[in-house]
């Protein structure tokens, strides 16, 4: 990944909200995430989402979340190597922190829609430079689930209460607006096709979908939350917390409040600089 593309993949996202960044994520990343996912998945610990949505169907859709608290693995990937390295040079920023990580199995056939929403109702913290990298780890062409963005969302005033993801309920407590339901054919909506290797960023502002997993195959997904250096604590009535949230004020700068969340700052190659 040369400076010039990353500069491209940042133009995009600042313009629209998401990017693409293509064949930026090399086999050994791909090779321990992929062997992190199947020891998470043999402890049984993954939530079925597909009980949210009360779906029969055999093909699920699971996920989980802070995997890089229990498995310095998933700390490893998205801490170190290329991973945090893309996210920091799209948004721009010298210092990057993991809010959270998570992994999202939807498997072959399950139907199940992920509603759309915008991560920033879920996240204890505000700030422009939030961003979620999308990291497949099977190949996803949209028609797997791969994520889909409304053009231009991170820039609308709208603040959207977190959903149960599957279905559109809210979670119960939490403010602001329900997200909007569109449909993916819509002229505003974009997606990308992915590779193994290829990963999308997009912002915590942004509102996002995929459709079920309409492919033949699993579609295992890793996404990393990150924040970059002009974030600030801002907890969000009602949304999932986080261990040690309670005792950091509002409007406490990321690089203070990480140190004591031991929330880890990710090792930058200064790529982000070129
Ligand atoms: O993988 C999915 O279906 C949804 C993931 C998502 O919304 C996210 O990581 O922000």
């Amino acid at each position: 990944m040369v400076g010039t593309e990353l500069g491209d993949a940042s133009d995009l996202f600042w313009s629209t909200g998401a990017c693409v960044v293509r064949g930026a994520v090399d086999r050994g990343t791909i090779d321990r995430a992929r062997e992190a996912v199947e020891r998470l998945v043999r402890t049984g610990s993954l939530a079925d989402l597909s009980a949210l949505a009360d779906s029969g169907e055999s093909a699920r859709f699971s996920a989980g979340v802070d995997h890089w608290r229990s498995d310095d693995e998933f700390r490893m990937v998205a801490t170190t190597g290329p991973l945090p390295d893309l996210v920091a040079g799209v948004l721009r920023t010298d210092r990057l922190w993991l809010y959270e990580d998570s992994v999202l199995i939807k498997e072959a056939g399950c139907s199940l829609e992920t509603k759309w929403h915008s991560d920033d109702g879920y996240f204890h913290v505000e700030g422009r430079q939030l961003a979620t990298l999308w990291v497949p780890l099977d190949p996803a062409p949209l028609a797997s689930g791969a994520l889909r963005f409304l053009d231009g969302s991170h820039r609308a005033s709208n603040r959207y209460r977190p959903t149960l993801f599957v279905t559109e309920d809210a979670i119960p407590g939490t403010e602001g607006e329900l997200p909007p339901q569109i449909g993916f054919e819509s002229p505003d909506v974009f997606g990308f096709g992915l590779q193994v290797g290829d990963c999308t960023i997009h912002h915590a502002r942004t509102l996002h979908a995929a459709s079920g997993n309409n492919s033949g195959v699993n579609r295992r997904a890793l996404s990393i939350r990150y924040c970059g250096v002009d974030s600030v604590i801002r907890q969000k009535v009602g949304a999932p917390s986080k261990p040690g949230l309670e005792s950091i004020p509002d409007g406490t700068p990321i690089a203070e409040a990480a140190e004591n969340l031991g929330l880890p700052e990710a090792e930058l190659s200064g790529i982000q600089n070129s």
